[in-house]
C-alpha cells in the first residue's frame, strides 16, 4: 500500500478527532494542525496523542500553513477547522469570515503551492442552504445563507470549486447536515439539551434555558459522517456530496426525546425560553437528501434520531454521576 498521509485541520474538534481515529485504523500517518491557545485543548485526542503528529498553525496565518504542508507532505487534506458556531458568527462576523471563509482559501493556496496533487476535503455545511425553497435539499439546491457563518461557508465552497476548475486540483465539498455525538461542543443545542437533562437527573439543576424550539434539523451521528469524508477522497474524481439522514426533527422533539429517555415526564416544567438564544435570522427547516452519496460512494448513515439522543443523554448522565461520586468520595 502506498504511504498514506493525512493532514487534518480542526483535529481537536468533534469531527477532527473522530476522523483521526478512523484514518489511524486505516493505516494512515495522521498529522493535525493545532493553533496556540492559552490553555491547551487536546481532550478529544488525548487517547491518540502518541499515534499522531501535531503541527502548530492557524488558518489565519499563511506561513504556518505552508510549513504544515511541507512537514506533513500529505496525500489527503481534510479542512475541518472553522469558527463553527452559528450563534457566535453574529457577534464575531469578521473573525468568522476570516477563519471559516478566507481560512479555506489560505489552505487551498498553500496546497496549490506545496501539495498540488493532494486530495482536499472541505467541510461545507447545510447552513449554506439556509432559507430553503424546496425540501429535501440536495447538491442542486440553491444557497441562501442566513448567518455570517453560512455566508463564509458559501465563500469557501466556491473557492474550492474554483480551485478544482482553475487548477484541476482534487478538491471536494462535503455538504454535511448537522451531526452530533457525546463530544459535541456544549453550546450546540443537542449537547446543551443532553447536558441539561443530565444535570436535572443528577440534581445539579432544574431548568434548561433555550431559544427557538420550532427550528427543525436533520441530525445525524458524527462518526457516520467522517466515514463519508474519507469515502469522498477515495472516489475516482473530485465532486460535491450531501451527507444527511433524510429525517428532520424539531428542537422540541429533541427535548421531548431526551427527557423521555431520562425517565422525566413533565419536560415542560424544566424548559425556560429566553429570546437571547434566538438568532437575528434563523434557519427554520433543513432536511437533506444523500441519495448521490449512497449511489456513488455506497454511503448511508447508520445511526437514527432516537439512538443518537439516547447515547448523548446516557453519556452526559454517566459523566456527571462520575464527577458527583468522585466529589462525594
Ligand atoms: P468544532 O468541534 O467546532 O471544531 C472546530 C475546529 O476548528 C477545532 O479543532 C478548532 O480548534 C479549529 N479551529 C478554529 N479556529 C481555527 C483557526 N483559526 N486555525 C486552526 N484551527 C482552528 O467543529 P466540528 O463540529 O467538528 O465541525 C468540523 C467542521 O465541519 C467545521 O468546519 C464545521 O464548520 C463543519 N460542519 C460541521 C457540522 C456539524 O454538524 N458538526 C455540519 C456541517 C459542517 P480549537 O480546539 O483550538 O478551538
Ligand atoms: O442550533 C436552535 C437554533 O447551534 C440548531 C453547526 O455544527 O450545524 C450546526 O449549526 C438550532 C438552531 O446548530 C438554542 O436557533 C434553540 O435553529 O445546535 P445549533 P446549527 O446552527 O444548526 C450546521 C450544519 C453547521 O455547519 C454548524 O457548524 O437550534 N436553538 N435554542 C438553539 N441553538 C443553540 N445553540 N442554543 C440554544 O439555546
Amino acid at each position: 500500500m502506498p504511504d498514506r498521509r493525512a493532514l487534518i485541520t480542526g483535529i481537536t474538534g468533534q469531527d477532527g478527532s473522530f476522523l483521526a481515529r478512523l484514518l489511524l485504523e486505516k493505516g494512515y500517518r495522521v498529522y493535525g494542525l493545532v493553533r496556540r491557545l492559552s490553555s491547551p485543548n487536546l481532550s478529544n485526542i488525548a487517547t491518540i496523542l502518541d499515534q499522531i503528529e501535531l503541527i502548530d498553525g492557524d488558518l489565519m496565518d499563511p506561513s504556518s500553513l505552508n510549513e504544515a504542508l511541507k512537514k506533513s507532505d500529505p496525500s489527503e487534506i481534510y479542512n475541518l477547522a472553522a469558527q463553527s458556531f452559528v450563534g457566535a458568527s453574529f457577534t464575531q462576523p469578521v473573525l468568522t469570515g476570516e477563519i471559516t471563509g478566507l481560512g479555506a482559501l489560505r489552505l487551498l493556496e498553500a496546497t496549490r503551492t506545496h501539495a498540488p496533487t493532494a486530495r482536499f476535503y472541505q467541510a461545507a455545511s447545510s447552513e449554506m442552504f439556509g432559507h430553503v425553497d424546496r425540501e429535501p435539499q440536495d447538491e442542486s439546491t440553491p444557497f441562501h445563507p442566513r448567518s455570517p457563518y453560512g455566508v463564509a461557508k458559501v465563500y469557501a465552497y466556491w473557492a474550492c470549486v474554483n480551485y478544482r476548475e482553475a487548477y484541476s486540483m482534487f478538491v471536494s465539498n462535503g455538504i454535511l447536515f448537522n451531526h452530533e455525538s457525546t463530544i459535541r461542543g456544549i453550546e450546540f443545542v443537542t449537547r446543551k439539551i443532553s447536558d441539561g437533562v443530565a444535570r436535572i437527573v443528577t440534581g445539579q439543576a432544574n431548568q434548561i434555558v433555550l431559544g427557538n424550539l420550532d427550528a427543525r434539523r436533520d441530525w445525524g451521528y458524527a462518526p457516520d459522517y467522517v466515514d463519508l469524508m474519507w469515502r469522498m477522497l477515495q472516489s475516482s474524481k473530485p465532486d460535491d456530496f450531501v451527507g444527511a439522514t433524510g429525517e428532520s426533527h424539531s428542537v422540541k422533539e429533541f427535548v421531548q426525546e431526551a427527557f423521555r429517555v431520562a425517565g422525566i415526564e413533565d419536560w415542560e416544567a424544566h424548559i425556560k425560553l429566553d429570546p437571547k438564544f434566538n438568532r437575528p435570522s434563523e434557519v427554520y427547516n433543513l432536511r437533506g437528501n444523500a441519495a448521490k452519496a449512497e449511489r456513488e460512494l455506497g454511503w448511508k448513515p447508520r445511526t437514527r434520531f432516537a439512538e443518537l439522543v439516547g447515547m448523548m443523554v446516557a453519556a452526559d448522565v454517566a459523566r456527571l454521576q462520575t464527577t458527583r461520586d468522585a466529589r462525594a468520595g
